[in-house]
């Protein structure tokens, strides 16, 4: 199976681009959004205005690319990499760091952002997101779900019951892998036989296709293409995005203990952000003068939704145990008595 790639490494285009010059621009204000936040929630985890983070530098034009081709009412479920696709799909900044911070103010997100919460345990949001998809077919919607996960979740039970079963009701969702050849510390040589994920769509009688996970417009045109064939009623579809978690696996994460320096500087060579912006620089759309305006702007909204953050006023210890189930257990009854009398 062709690795599908419209960029070379260096960003020169390979071939015509199928984007308007225009949805070039809003690709790439997105995607270099993405690389800011990503940044700045490092520097905000080191000092201790958020908790623990998964970063997903050097994965931006896989979200990116992939939520590019959705509608605003479309839904995305995803796991906790995915910070960046729900950026792109609308959440607010402030709700994210919110959420990263452990505030109870981000673990719902609001109700006009078709968002799921960010699923921890690996690949449950898959069977998840399949039943989402069903469902909006039986309301005769004509909505797609997005939903993602890593190459390390493609092992996990989940993920064959979700394709499975998309599959059999030819639900309309995407489903996106992000192949960044590493599931923590463990190499995906390690973890399975197979050269290629996408090739396991064929188990399941649906399109698989490798992009370029590195490259926004062979990510973008791709999921442009399996978004068309759900809506059409065409069913699920299997991408498999071709990428590398340049940062650690959180920020609690060494990698320098399981991969060489070797392998991490061969794909900041492919860095999904300056290719992009090279692409645009090679078709005349974009100089260095629009880089540092853009630069600025995002550093102002940044700076504010941290400032909304940190306005939002601290929980109270109780809320620890409210909102997790619709009636509290007797153990959680007993501890937020505890709590609420400070006994
Ligand atoms: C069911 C379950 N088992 C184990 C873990 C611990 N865990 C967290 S991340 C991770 C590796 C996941 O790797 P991959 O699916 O490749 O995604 P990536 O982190 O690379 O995005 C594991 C095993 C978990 N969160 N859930």
């Amino acid at each position: 199976m062709n690795v599908i790639r419209y960029l070379s490494d260096e960003g020169t285009p390979l071939q015509a681009l199928p984007f308007s010059h225009d949805d070039l621009l809003r690709g790439y204000r997105e995607l270099r959004r993405a690389r800011f936040w990503d940044e700045r929630a490092e520097v905000l985890q080191r000092q201790g205005k958020l908790s623990v983070y998964p970063p997903y530098r050097g994965q931006e034009a896989a979200q990116v690319g992939m939520m590019l081709a959705f509608n605003e009412d479309d839904w995305l479920v995803p796991s906790y990499r995915e910070s960046a696709a729900a950026l792109t799909h609308g959440l607010p900044l402030e709700t994210l760091i919110l959420y990263w911070r452990a505030h109870p103010a981000g673990w719902r997100f609001p109700d006009d952002v078709n968002i799921l919460p960010f699923y921890i345990p690996i690949a449950t949001q898959l069977p998840q997101a399949v039943g989402l998809a069903h469902g909006l077919t039986l309301q005769g919607e004509g909505r797609v779900v997005a939903t993602f996960v890593g190459d390390g979740g493609t092992s996990e039970g989940d993920f064959h019951e979700a394709l499975n079963f998309a599959s059999v009701y030819s639900a309309p969702v995407v489903f996106m892998v992000q192949n960044n050849g590493w599931a923590i510390s463990v190499p995906t040589t390690k973890q399975m036989k197979t050269k290629q994920i996408a090739s396991r769509a064929a188990g399941y009688e649906m399109p698989g296709v490798s992009v370029d996970g590195n490259d926004l417009v062979a990510v973008w045109s791709a999921a442009r293409e399996a978004v068309a064939r759900s809506r059409a009623g065409g069913g699920p579809t299997l991408i498999e995005a071709m990428t590398y978690r340049m940062a650690p696996h959180t920020t609690s994460d060494d990698p320098s203990r399981y991969r060489t320096e070797d392998e991490a500087s061969a794909w900041i060579g492919r860095d999904p952000v300056r290719r992009m912006q090279t692409a645009l620089n090679h078709l005349g759309l974009w100089d260095e003068g629009d880089e540092a305006r853009l630069v600025e702007t995002l550093k102002c909204e940044v700076d504010e939704a941290v400032q909304a953050a940190d306005a939002t006023p601290d929980p109270e210890p109780r809320e620890i145990v409210e909102h997790v189930f619709e009636t509290m257990t007797p153990d959680q009854q007993r501890a937020w008595e505890v709590l609420r009398d400070g006994a």
